[in-house]
């Protein structure tokens, strides 16, 4: 292994052996340490990776090794010096071993043994290659418990297919959260079984007109489960009080003259809120929260709060206050975009910057009385905004967000105030205005996610954009292997390879 590694978060260590590899072969194995299912489970995800490509059988045994030569070995050790998420790697001549405390460490430590082999092994079907992996040894584990991407499924609508693909392309940079924005004024996109019209009728359109979409509940458990599978967890956003125009056209009790709105297909913001001093508003909330609680395994519901212009301040606080409690009740923690920050929040409730023009003061104020921050500045990490003025998709309220503005930043000093020990970690938002499918998602998340997943993931010392230019451009053929669209920015210097659905790799 060199220092020189694509890697991508870089890791904390690594030291190389140089001139050793381990090559795999049609004989190949792969051991799961003795006893332990989940590491059986993390050896066939990624033996279902590396079988695509190879088409070696590559089985999975979880008997005891007599001989961990010509394996490729998973082993759960209990040294919690690793943490929940970290992993050793560890490549001879003879073996890989990959080594963790928990089962999300053995899914981190492969995905950087998927980034260690040639970019032809993210192939859909058989390659030709020699598949060999660098010799030495890395230990990892991430700097910020919070790394997340947040898809608004509400402006336009994705299926559970897409979805899914957005879960595999994202926790491939080692992401562990994804924020679902599930309700907006232009969609509601969840059925709650109680109040129906909400998905028939609120998810019956998105921006620009056309059908919308919504998930039923199943549906919202197998995209929960798939993201679980890959140590993802969902964070589901029920945007209150204001974007809920499709919730007021769906039901006229929310609205506090009683009458039903129109759906709304345009892309203007602070149109909306729920008459937030009525009981039949807090019925509303307490259905909708308690249902998506239900369903939601991890331990926060966000419950949005962003420009709302259309209440007193004292309403605005007073409604924040109360559905931070609802929540409570509903034995789940909220996390909320920064205006929250206005109201006195619980201890567990969180709060996500996202817009640096504004309202520092409140966030510094709540960051004294103990609020935790997800940062989200959009100068940095909004995926939704243009990279320069040639770009045909995204929005630039926020200004041009190129590669290494998406990179070069610091958690701890990015706001004043505000330091490690403040920030639960940093997510990217994806709003979805002008993106109207899957590949348009591609386009704008490649390839400045994994530099915001490198920000959330590495040590400072690690990090540093002339190093992480070169690693990133490693990863366009990669994302050629698995058809995926990307930006091919200027900043980066990609190898001469085709950009965009080579349809296999080279
Ligand atoms: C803002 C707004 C969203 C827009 C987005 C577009 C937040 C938190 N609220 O971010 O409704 O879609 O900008 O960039």
């Amino acid at each position: 292994m060199s220092t020189d590694l694509a890697i991508v978060p870089a890791p904390v260590s690594v030291e190389a052996a140089s001139g050793t590899w381990f090559t795999l072969e049609g004989s190949t194995r792969i051991l799961a340490a003795p006893g332990s299912a989940e590491a059986a489970t993390a050896g066939e995800q990624l033996a279902t990776v590396l079988r695509r490509s190879t088409g070696y059988p590559l089985p999975v045994s979880a008997g005891p090794p007599a001989t961990r030569a010509g394996a490729i070995s998973l082993e759960l050790t209990g040294d919690d010096r690793l943490g929940d998420e970290g992993y050793e790697l560890v490549v001879t001549g003879e073996s890989a071993t990959l080594r963790a405390n928990r089962p999300a460490g053995l899914f981190m430590g492969a995905q950087t043994l998927r980034q260690l082999l040639p970019p032809a092994i993210e192939g859909t079907t058989v390659q030709p290659g020699s598949w060999r992996l660098p010799g030495g040894r890395i230990v990892d584990h991430p700097r910020f418990a919070w790394r997340g991407a947040m898809l608004d499924v509400a402006r336009h609508f994705f299926t559970v297919a897409e979805v899914k693909r957005f879960i595999d392309l994202i926790a491939l940079y080692k992401l562990n959260v994804l924020h679902l924005h599930l309700t907006d004024d232009q969609g509601w996109r969840i059925a709650i079984g109680s109040r129906p019209r909400l998905a028939t009728h609120g998810g019956s359109t998105q921006v620009g007109g056309g059908p919308g979409g919504s998930y039923t509940q199943p549906q919202y458990a197998e995209i929960v489960g798939y993201a679980r599978d890959r140590h993802v967890t969902v964070v589901p956003e029920i945007d209150v009080p204001g974007h809920t125009n499709a919730a007021l056209a769906s039901y006229s009790e929310l609205s506090c003259d009683g009458r039903a709105r129109e759906l709304y297909t345009g892309m203007e913001v602070g149109l909306s809120s729920l008459c937030v001093d009525e009981p039949a508003t807090w019925r509303f909330l307490d259905e909708v929260l308690g249902e998506l609680a239900a369903l939601t395994p991890g331990p926060y519901l966000h419950i949005g709060g962003d420009e709302v212009q259309t209440l007193s301040e004292r309403q605005y606080g007073g409604f924040v206050e109360r559905v931070q409690q609802l929540v409570g009740a509903h034995g789940k923690r909220a996390i909320g975009w920064q205006e929250i920050a206005k109201a006195r929040l619980l201890p567990t409730t969180a709060a996500q910057w996202w817009d640096p023009r504004t309202g520092g003061d409140a966030i510094r104020a709540a960051v004294r009385q103990g609020t935790k921050l997800v940062l989200s500045p959009a100068p940095m990490t909004y995926l939704d905004m243009k990279y320069d003025e040639h770009t045909r998709l995204g929005l630039d309220w926020a200004g041009h967000v190129e590669v290494r503005d998406a990179y070069e930043w610091e958690p701890s000093t990015v706001l004043d105030g505000v330091g490690d020990a403040d920030v639960l970690g940093v997510e990217a938002p994806l709003w979805s205005e002008t993106l109207r499918s899957i590949a348009d998602v591609e386009r704008m998340t490649f390839p400045r996610l994994p530099g915001i997943a490198e920000v959330g993931w590495s040590p400072v010392a690690a990090r540093g954009w002339e190093g992480f230019r070169r690693r990133l451009a490693a990863h366009g053929p990669r994302w050629s292997a698995m058809a995926v669209d990307y930006h091919r920015s200027p900043q980066v210097p990609w190898p001469d390879q085709p950009a965009r659905r080579s349809g296999g790799a080279r």
